[in-house]
């Protein structure tokens, strides 16, 4: 037994005991790299420490939410002064309300909003809104996206062009699968194909960030939105990740393009469980208690939530220096760390293949073995990417240049 993990291997064995898996959550449990994962104690800034003491400069930052880096001053005392007032009341309170602001004030399509407690939450309800508003049953999603784990989301892509797909978990009805078409990311030609007219809503990643980082080809999301109007189906854009990641309106900011749906999670909840959806009024008034369509939750906005929420959003500023910091890491890392690297505002990914990648399908020509070994590697060396070729790299405000310098030692020594 290596020394240095003895307490989480033994946490791991009681772990895998009791919870499922071993895990909350499927990605956590190193399937994608081998070995077992370890178990953290606390973390501060750009940094995790282990049950064993071990210390890792963290580009995960818990899949995004940590883009002031772990444990923020501000967003700690938030928390503490929120507690002692009470943890959940079930009624509205002053929080949710400036959340809403915050939230409302950073993204010019989201002229409503409402807060549930994950992205999945938030994806669930925006696609049974758009149901509901559209009066259609189709949904277009792409491959190799991923909304969440909600049953009409789980559907493989078929082959080609839009297809009626079968299911990409157990668990997933046929009858409900067959109401999500799936099309290949950055085909261009496929969104013809499909039929239109049924389709209640297309989502997407506008970052495709879980295959991985796959930036759409230029005219992708324009031709996506001009046929989602022209043919009364409505688009929502999937900002769990880029949301006031890549710039404060993310990549709606940056893009100039309007949803008339956007979900968020992550970050707007300051590592606290918080997701969100909103958009155009006439649709979200549709949800109850005004409209027809349903949508509930016990601990949606609750106030500690919201005050992790309110502060990381008031703290959150410098995107030039999270610009800088990430470039100064990628520009010196693609001259080390032989593969197809991707890069958009602090996202970056690195496929171990020698082909470009712009699909799933080419994203799983890399050659994960190779990640993985790779990965460990860089665990020994006191970097912790992410445990898995198909996810991406998070940078924070927290990190400094030495541990950039840390990082690019650390990559020279794992290669
Ligand atoms: P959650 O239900 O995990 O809060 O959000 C689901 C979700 C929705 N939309 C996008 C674009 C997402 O990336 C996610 C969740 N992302 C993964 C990481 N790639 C969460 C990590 C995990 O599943 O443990």
């Amino acid at each position: 037994m290596n020394p240095k993990h003895e307490y989480s291997d033994k946490l791991w064995r009681e772990a895998d005991r009791l919870l499922a898996g071993g895990v909350n959550s499927p990605v956590r449990a190193f399937r994608g790299v081998g070995g077992t994962p370890f178990f953290t104690q606390r973390a501060k800034g750009s940094r995790l420490w282990d049950v064993d003491g071990n210390e890792y400069i963290d580009y995960v930052g818990s899949w995004g939410p940590m883009i002031l880096g772990h444990a923020h001053p501000k967003v700690i005392r938030a928390v503490q002064e929120a507690a002692r007032d009470g943890t959940s009341f079930g009624t509205p309170n002053p929080r949710e309300v400036r959340l809403a602001q915050l939230v409302s004030e950073a993204f010019p399509s989201i002229e409503k909003v409402r807060f549930v407690n994950s992205g999945t939450e938030a994806v669930m309800s925006a696609i049974r809104l758009a149901r509901g508003f559209t009066k259609r049953d189709k949904i277009l999603k792409f491959e190799g996206c991923y909304h969440g784990h909600s049953d009409s989301l789980l559907v493989k892509a078929g082959s080609g062009a839009a297809t009626f797909d079968v299911p990409d978990s157990a668990g997933v009805p046929a009858d409900v699968a067959r109401n999500t078409l799936t099309l290949p990311l950055n085909d261009l030609g496929a969104l013809d194909q499909v039929p239109w007219r049924e389709v209640a809503c297309a989502i997407i990643e506008p970052i495709p960030a879980n295959m991985g980082l796959i930036p759409l080809k230029d005219g992708f999301l324009p031709k996506l939105r001009k046929l989602t109007a022209d043919n009364g189906a409505l688009l929502i854009l999937d900002e769990v990740i880029s949301g006031f990641r890549v710039a404060r309106g993310g990549a709606q900011e940056l893009f100039s393009i309007r949803a008339d749906l956007t979900t968020l999670g992550k970050i707007i909840g300051g590592g606290l469980p918080v997701g969100a959806f909103g958009g155009r009024a006439d649709i979200m008034d549709m949800l109850a208690p005004t409209g027809p369509v349903y949508q509930a939750g016990t601990l949606s906005g609750n106030p500690l939530a919201m005050a992790a929420g309110i502060a990381t959003l008031e703290e959150l500023k410098d995107y030039a220096k999270l610009e800088r910091l990430t470039a100064s890491l990628c520009s010196e890392w693609q001259k080390i760390v032989p593969g197809t690297h991707k890069r958009i505002g602090s996202l970056f990914c690195t496929f171990f293949t020698d082909r470009d990648v712009v699909d799933y399908a080419s994203a799983k020509t890399s050659d994960t073995k190779k990640y993985a070994k790779f990965f460990h590697g860089m665990l020994e060396h006191g970097v912790y990417l992410a445990p898995s070729q198909f996810e991406v790299g998070f940078m924070s405000l927290a990190h400094t240049e030495a541990d950039i310098e840390a990082t690019l030692r650390a990559a020279r020594e794992s290669l």
